[in-house]
């Protein structure tokens, strides 16, 4: 291999399942000469005449195989480009494959997207980007992008910090390492309080069945969904209760495992019924609970005639219906501030990992 070709990278810059188009991006010193064995005119053998920056139609041969009709743009004077290709993953791993056999070195989207920027807080934040999936995140990202690295700079080398300015800093710098991570959230309670359908309005569409039989969800469900806007991993767990049905007892004890990770777990208990008995079970749930993960208690079925009887019962719980969605904004605000995430600001600069920190002269305990 030689030595400009080992330089050349190659990345699949889409997802590898099937989709409408897949990108396969070339970067590098052999980017001409690799594009010169895997691409030709449509029509006709000649080699194809690129104009910098303007998508030519192209036809990928492989092996003297025609593999695809992909569209092909070239730029930076010819040590970029980025093949458009139908988004089928043998297509794109046959073109991976064939760039990599000419010496390309193949990476990943996230390193090759990183690849080109020499400030390493820009490169931390795209590796972010490139993962991140909801709005609010890429948003808050991109403030973070263009306010975050004059921030570091302006303070590096470290000075001496106001207290109160450190803590707003580290406390901002733990909720958006939270969030980067990935933030895992439990829903746990009694059968038949309403689990399952406020974890449906959380993802967002009707994931987990719900019915009005106790103990219709058995193994636990884990799915992304958005709290106020944040990514998070949700799980809906079988409701707690003593049984003699073995299958519904393992499924209670592995509902029950899932939650140790959990950064908060959300207790939900059905508020409709009577006082003694919503006590009893919500004393019954904390037992067994095997967290120490912040809790937020729900009451819901806050539509039910009767439910504000609860209501005395434990004055920091959020009242919601997840039949008819009342509530539902509070208990995301509520989530995201025990979470933190209402610190995350976009005007306020943010260092997310421990790096940045350590450039500031502020150390994550
Ligand atoms: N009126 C009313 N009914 C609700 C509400 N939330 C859920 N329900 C109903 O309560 C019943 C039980 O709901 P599920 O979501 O299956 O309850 P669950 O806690 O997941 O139950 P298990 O899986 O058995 O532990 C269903 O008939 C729901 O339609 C609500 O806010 N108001
Ligand atoms: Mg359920």
């Amino acid at each position: 291999m030689s030595e400009s070709a080992a330089e050349t990278r190659v990345a699949l810059l889409t997802a590898p399942s099937p989709g409408a188009i897949a990108v396969v991006a070339l970067r590098g010193a052999a980017c001409e000469r690799l594009l010169r064995g895997l691409a030709r005119h449509r029509r006709g053998d000649g080699p194809v005449e690129y104009i910098d920056g303007r998508p030519t139609l192209c036809r990928l041969v492989v092996d003297h195989e025609p593999v695809d009709d992909a569209i092909v743009c070239v730029f930076d004077g010819g040590r970029q480009a980025e093949i458009c290709l139908h988004g089928s993953v043998r297509i794109a791993e046959r073109i991976v494959a064939a760039l990599t056999r000419g010496g390309a070195r193949h990476v990943g989207a996230d390193e090759f997207i990183a690849d080109d920027e020499a400030d390493p807080t820009i490169r931390e934040i795209d590796a972010a980007l490139a993962r991140c999936d909801t709005r609010r995140l890429s948003r808050w990202l991109l403030h973070q992008r263009a306010i975050l690295p004059e921030f570091l700079r302006r303070h590096s080398p470290p000075g001496t910090w106001d207290a109160a300015e450190r803590t707003a800093i580290l406390q901002r710098s733990r909720s958006a390492m939270r969030v980067l991570r990935g933030i895992s959230i439990a829903v746990v309670g009694p059968p038949n309080a309403g689990k399952s359908t406020l974890a449906n309005r959380l993802i967002g569409r009707e994931r987990i069945i719900t019915s009005d039989l106790p103990g219709t969800t058995r193994d636990w469900v884990q799915e992304r969904a958005s709290i106020a806007g944040w990514p998070v991993t949700l799980t809906d767990t079988a409701g707690l209760r003593a049984t003699h049905d073995p299958i519904e007892d393992e499924a209670i004890r592995l509902g029950l495992q899932q939650t140790r990770g959990a950064d908060l777990v959300l207790i939900v208990l059905d508020a409709s019924a009577a006082p003694e008995e919503l006590r009893a079970r919500h004393d019954a749930v904390f037992a067994a609970l095997q967290t120490d993960a912040p809790r937020v208690r729900v009451m819901n079925k806050c539509d039910v005639p009767g439910a504000e009887r609860a209501a005395a019962l434990w004055t920091d719980a959020c009242r919601i219906s997840a039949l008819d969605g009342t509530g539902i904004d509070a208990l995301e605000a509520a989530i995201a501030a025990v979470l933190g995430l209402d610190l995350l600001r976009e005007d306020a600069p943010t260092p997310l990992t421990p790096r940045q920190c350590r450039a500031i002269g502020l150390t994550l305990e």
